[in-house]
């Protein structure tokens, strides 16, 4: 039974990942960072089936001593301060974990075993300002935010990790990819659980930023499945994941109000605090390197995403299950 580490495994994407490895017969490890309140409701379902060790990105010597007591095949890093607006406020930490981490991670796998297979969460935030439409792995990056700068490092230096130690470490280039797991504070889950709360009552507005920002949203569950695809590969290489399609903050908000028979323009209201210091206007993603490499499609429409989360939201608010 092959081992996979996940860092990150209490995220949205790690809960995914973790679903599948399980599914494909992994041991699954991942680990946590130790937290004042317990943040498990992602993998609370799995986490009988999960081995949890607490680790930080931060901390070099926790990373050492989990690969050399764990052993593992594969690791999985998708930890990170994943949130573009906090990266403002924290532009520092921000570089710590999400640039310098992954330093942490690929140089704890050179020490411990550098046969370890090892997948780089990179973004399509790297791409910011964008200076080709579609996006694909050759564009140049001209990242927007602290956050994308962060991601740009971690990167390249997947990249020079491989070039100069041999190590098999692929980076997923991913869009923007969501689900009902996705957490409060980023535009399509804030859209989907207001606007289920506006729905039964319980809320009467909703404040966003710019609405003019467009995305190239795809669904989680699909999107995890390539970074495990990557991993299986003889060779490592860097893969554009998403679905090739670009919408709109206002095509989202269509979508989803009228999912509800409702018009968001009565209650949506713009809001300066949720307007960044430089935005990403346009991102859109060529993932035909992934389709004929890995096999790898999206399965979910942004229809379909979008009115998932929405009766997800509805679900949970039904329930009076407190959203997280
Ligand atoms: P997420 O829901 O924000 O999850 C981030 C995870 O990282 C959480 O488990 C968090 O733990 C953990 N973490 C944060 N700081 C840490 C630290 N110092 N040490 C150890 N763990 C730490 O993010 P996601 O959407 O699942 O994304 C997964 C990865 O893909 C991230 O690297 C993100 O930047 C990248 N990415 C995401 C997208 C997207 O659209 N979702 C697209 C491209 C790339 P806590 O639960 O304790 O906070
Ligand atoms: O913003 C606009 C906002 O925060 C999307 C992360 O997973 O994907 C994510 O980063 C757009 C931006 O995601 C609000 O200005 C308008 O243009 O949902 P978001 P993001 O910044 O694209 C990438 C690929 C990652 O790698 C990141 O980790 O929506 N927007 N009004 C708003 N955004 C938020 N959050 N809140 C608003 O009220």
């Amino acid at each position: 039974m092959p081992t996979a580490l996940i860092t990150g495994v209490t995220g949205q994407d790690g809960s995914y990942l973790a679903e599948l490895l399980l599914q494909q017969g992994y041991r699954v490890v991942g680990m946590v960072r130790r937290t004042s309140t317990l943040n498990f409701h992602r993998i609370a379902h799995i986490q009988e089936q999960l081995e949890l060790v607490p680790g930080d990105l931060s901390d070099q010597v926790s990373l050492i001593h989990i690969l050399e007591e764990y052993q593992p095949e594969e690791v999985y890093n998708l930890a990170a301060q994943s949130f573009v607006q906090t990266s403002w406020n924290q532009p520092v930490f921000t570089g710590d974990v999400t640039a310098l981490g992954v330093t942490r991670v690929l140089d704890a796998i050179r020490i411990v075993n550098p046969r370890i297979r090892m997948y780089q969460a990179s973004s399509s935030e790297m791409f910011g300002k964008v200076v080709e439409v579609p996006q694909k792995e050759t564009t140049p990056f001209y990242p927007r935010s602290p956050y994308g700068v962060a991601k740009v490092y971690g990167h390249w230096i997947t990249i020079n990790y491989r070039e100069s130690y041999n190590l098999h470490a692929s980076s997923g280039i991913l869009f923007n990819h969501e689900s009902p797991r996705r957490g409060l504070e980023f535009v399509t889950r804030k859209i989907s659980h207001q606007a289920a709360k506006i729905k039964l009552g319980l809320a009467n507005e909703l404040r966003l930023g710019n609405l003019d920002a467009r995305r190239d949203w795809g669904f989680a569950g699909d999107y995890v499945r390539a970074m495990w695809l990557m991993l299986q590969r003889d060779t490592p290489d860097d893969y554009v994941v998403a679905t090739g399609e670009t919408h709109s903050v206002e095509q989202f908000l269509d979508v989803a109000f009228e999912h509800l028979d409702l018009d968001w323009r009565e209650y949506v209201v713009q809001d300066e605090r949720f307007m960044r210091p430089a935005e990403v206007d346009l991102l859109v993603g060529d993932p035909s390197k992934a389709g004929r490499d890995l096999g790898w499609e999206p399965t979910v429409s942004f229809a379909e995403l979008v009115r998932m989360m929405v009766d997800a939201d509805l679900q949970l608010l039904r329930d009076g299950a407190i959203a997280v």
